[in-house]
């Protein structure tokens, strides 16, 4: 779609919507979206080892240990080939970010900041479809049969890390390792702060943000 390859970075708590607006990512710019927690959750449920690694720590609310997720998610990157992306949930700590620009040019990291009582109010109400990672949620996007996936008909289930005390525990881990990411970000003047409690508030001017940028890369 664009002569230039983008590689976008999304960075949000928890729940904050960086899966949603990288779908509408998608959709609008054509860009691919590769989700580490998709990818993990995806591993978990066909049982490969990197599935039943991950799962405890997923569970918990822990993080999975970097060279996991390293080795994971620049072997996807590679995968894609020359495509522009959108990444979420990786980098998730600063040593993630330095792996990352040692093989990757980022070129916008798209920061997204929704207040903690929204999102926990907000999880609470989010189902999927385990096979394909389909996010639906009671009040804002629900199925069109309750309790059932659009495209299959298979059930919905809750995320096991959506239990409001794993929730809780995932907000503070958050806080504590993300700031030095933006701080990395940062300093590199890559970073682009969206704040709502709705992504249909956020999302156009993430839209926005994207033609700009990709208009001046061109
Ligand atoms: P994930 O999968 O990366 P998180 O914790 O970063 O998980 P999560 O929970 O997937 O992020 P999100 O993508 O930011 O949230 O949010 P979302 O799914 O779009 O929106 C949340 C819900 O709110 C959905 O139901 C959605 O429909 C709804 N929603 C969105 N917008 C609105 C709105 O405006 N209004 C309302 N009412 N609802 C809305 O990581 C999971 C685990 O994997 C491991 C870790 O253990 C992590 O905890 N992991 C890694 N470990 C190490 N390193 C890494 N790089 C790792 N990456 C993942
Ligand atoms: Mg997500």
């Amino acid at each position: 779609m664009y002569s230039k390859i983008f590689r976008t970075v999304i960075i949000g708590a928890p729940g904050s919507g960086k899966g949603t607006i990288s779908e509408l990512i998608v959709q609008t710019f054509g860009f691919l979206h590769i989700s580490s927690g998709d990818i993990l959750r995806q591993n978990i449920l066909n049982n490969t080892d990197l599935g039943k690694k991950a799962r405890q720590y997923i569970s918990s609310g822990r993080l999975v240990p970097d060279d996991i997720l390293n080795k994971t998610m620049l072997g996807r990157i590679t995968e894609v080939g020359n495509k522009s992306y959108i990444l979420d949930g990786f980098p998730r700590n600063k040593a993630q970010a330095q792996v990352l620009a040692g093989s990757e040019q980022i070129d916008a990291v798209i920061n997204l900041v929704v207040p903690h009582d929204v999102i926990i109010d907000r999880v609470k109400n989010r189902w999927i479809h385990q096979a394909s990672g389909r996010v639906y949620n009671i009040g804002f996007n629900d199925p069109q049969v309750p309790g059932v996936d659009d495209e299959t008909g298979e059930p919905l289930v809750q995320r096991e890390d959506d239990k409001p005390e794993v929730v809780k525990k995932r907000l503070m881990l958050y806080d504590e390792i993300m700031l030095p990411v933006l701080d990395y970000y940062k300093e590199r003047g890559l970073v682009s702060t969206f704040r709502g409690s709705k992504s249909k508030e956020i999302w156009p001017r993430v839209e926005l943000f994207l033609r700009e940028k990709i208009h001046k890369c061109r």
